[in-house]
């Protein structure tokens, strides 16, 4: 078997098929649906968001389920390999296309950050699919290989051939953040569901402010590797540091962090 990481590195992503435990796909389902429900959630304003897809945006704040997410080891050992083990997580979002949604128009996910193309990945995604993944229903399309474009989708190339993901429930998507890729088209007759878990290096922006869209008690009951990839926690012992310390002792005042300055010697 090919090592996922090194697929990603060659074809722009991996499937990792069956990956997720059953009794945890029902569990976030169920939350995404009481979620869903409660909150009213409408369909994007957009074919970009899907005029027949709904989002739940900032999932680690809606139910204690979702943090298994971005640590599950079958997935997290992928991407910090195909980024570094610095990582954060960039935003957690469920999508459930609905029947009757065209096509998503290809983007890619670091399409918004201004350097030059092809570059090494510095976004990572990782799409949980709940639902099976069909032609038919819209599972993710991709375009293989375009991680090495030198350049994201242009509008007249939106609609480029692309092949889509077809995976049963359970399996994830991983792939390098210069990936052309997009929803398909749902044809069917029921809804295609997934969580997005976007990840990017330690040394760029979230896409979704973790540390304003968390309270920090929260964070403070997450286990420490869910801390560090919301971001209570420094790149290289510098970036993100306040006063000269690590925010991961703002939640855990006992910890023993590696800052810079401690390493640099008279
Ligand atoms: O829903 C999908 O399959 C992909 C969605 C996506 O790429 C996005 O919304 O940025």
């Amino acid at each position: 078997m090919v090592d996922p990481a090194e697929r990603v590195a060659h074809d722009g992503y991996a499937i990792l098929e069956r990956a997720i435990e059953s009794e945890l796909v029902a569990g976030l389902v169920e939350a995404i649906d009481r979620a869903l429900d409660a909150l009213a959630v409408p369909f994007g304003a957009n074919e970009f968001l899907g005029l027949r897809t709904r989002r739940l945006f900032n999932l680690l704040a809606r139910d204690p389920v979702f943090a298994r997410v971005p640590v599950h080891p079958a997935v997290l050992g992928v991407v910090e390999r195909v980024l570094d083990p610095e990582c954060l997580l960039s935003s957690l979002t469920a999508v459930e296309v609905g029947p009757g949604e065209t096509a998503q128009p290809l983007h890619a996910d670091d399409g918004s950050i201004p350097l030059p193309k092809p570059h090494g990945p510095i976004t990572c995604t990782a799409i949980w699919a709940l639902t099976d993944f069909s032609e038919a229903n819209g599972g993710t399309r991709v375009v293989p290989g375009s991680h090495r474009a030198d350049h994201s989708p242009r509008k007249d190339e939106r609609a480029a051939p692309s092949l889509p993901t077809v995976t049963p429930a359970g399996s994830v998507l991983v792939y390098h953040g210069s990936l052309w890729h997009g929803g398909g088209a749902n044809a069917s007759t029921a809804r295609r569901l997934a969580i997005i878990c976007n990840y990017c290096a330690g040394f760029l922006r979230q896409e979704e402010c973790q540390l304003l869209a968390l309270p920090r008690e929260q964070v403070a009951a997450f286990p420490p590797r869910l801390q560090a990839l919301v971001g209570y926690g420094t790149y290289k012992g510098l970036l993100g540091h306040v006063d000269q310390q690590s925010p991961a002792e703002w939640v855990d005042p006992g910890v023993r962090t590696d800052m810079v300055w401690r390493r640099i010697r008279r």
